[in-house]
């Protein structure tokens, strides 16, 4: 496991360097599949960095979750071991301040509202705090919202009372989860399905294409659009690696990344639609937005919002978010 985790990649690094007459491989990570939109969004800039350097780089993605969970991932790019990797943000909420606000329960009106300022201002900010953590905030991906998932619908906060929930280890969403009353259970993807159908899980959150990728719609078979948190991903390079590059291979790696976001949102966007269309095709519930009583689920957040963003830098990006039209 040591082997696999921490000296795989050491390990893999120097082959890269050595195999590099032709191109340096740059090594990143995803707890998805190859074929999952965040993955296919790092080939394509691997692809746009190739051709805007002349050949002289690549990007390899190790998928699914091969070499470990986000927390791991995050960990040997922070080491230079790995020289990228794409998360949810919600890895670095400990890590970096800044990045627990997109995150916070019931904070987007809608998809617009993300994209004005996740793609804008408030996300460069965001990108930006990265580097006093050891990072380089290349770009952030939206992952349309997160909703809860369980043998039975979800409705109202009475519904979630004593329910145990799996949530990515983070703070806030522990925080979240308990303010509505369940059991929050933090765990690396990867495990979630184990979980559920062990029993040790009663429901988790995900978005819709996470949760038809996942299989959890096997065994948690009533999808609620609960929609309460709309967590960014981000792709980190490792501040290691990257000051070991010149300043026009860095411009370049900026420049690809950057251009990958477009390809992903459309991507993103057909993903979304076939993943619903999978789920009403195995007969998964789902429960609408409508049906929901979002309002009663978004009252118990605000003390969430009130104990998570504590910084004068972290309550005035929540402000900008707000007042964002
Ligand atoms: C997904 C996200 C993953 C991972 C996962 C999780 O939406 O794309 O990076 O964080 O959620 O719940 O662990």
């Amino acid at each position: 496991m040591l082997l696999k985790k921490t000296l795989l990649p050491l390990f893999l690094t120097a082959v890269a360097f050595s195999q590099s007459a032709m191109a340096r491989e740059l090594l990143s990570a995803d707890v998805h599949g190859k074929d999952f939109p965040t993955t296919q969004a790092v080939n394509y800039m691997g692809e746009q960095l190739n051709k805007a350097t002349g050949g002289k780089f690549k990007i390899k993605v190790f998928s699914p979750s091969a070499l470990g969970s986000e927390k791991d991932t995050v960990e040997q790019v922070k080491m230079g071991a790995l020289d990228m990797v794409r998360v949810s943000t919600a890895t670095f909420h400990s890590s970096v301040p800044e990045s627990v606000i997109p995150a916070m329960p019931f904070l987007f009106r809608d998809i617009e509202h993300f994209r004005k300022t996740m793609y804008g201002p408030q996300g460069d900010k965001i990108l930006a705090a990265f580097e006093k953590a050891g990072f380089v905030g290349l770009c952030l991906y939206e992952a349309g919202a997160r909703s809860m998932y369980a043998k039975k619908p979800i409705r109202h906060p009475d519904d979630l009372k004593d329910l145990k929930i799996r949530v990515q280890p983070s703070d806030l969403m522990t925080g979240m989860v308990g303010a509505l009353g369940a059991q929050a259970k933090p765990a690396a993807y990867a495990d979630v399905l184990g979980l559920l159908r062990s029993g040790t899980i009663d429901a988790a959150e995900n978005n819709y294409p996470s949760f038809v990728e996942s299989k959890h719609y096997e065994v948690a078979n009533v999808y609620s659009e609960t929609m309460h948190s709309m967590t960014p991903e981000v792709l980190v390079f490792s501040k290691v690696a990257w000051d070991k590059l010149d300043k026009e291979t860095q411009t370049a790696i900026r420049k690809a990344a950057k251009e990958s976001v477009p390809f992903y949102v459309k991507q993103w966007e057909a993903r979304e639609k076939e993943a619903r269309t999978t789920l009403v095709k195995a007969g998964v519930q789902i429960v609408s937005a409508r049906d929901i009583d979002r309002k009663a689920l978004s009252e118990s957040q605000k003390a969430v919002w009130d104990k998570f963003a504590r910084t004068p830098d972290q309550k005035a990006l929540l402000r900008e978010i707000v007042n964002a039209r």
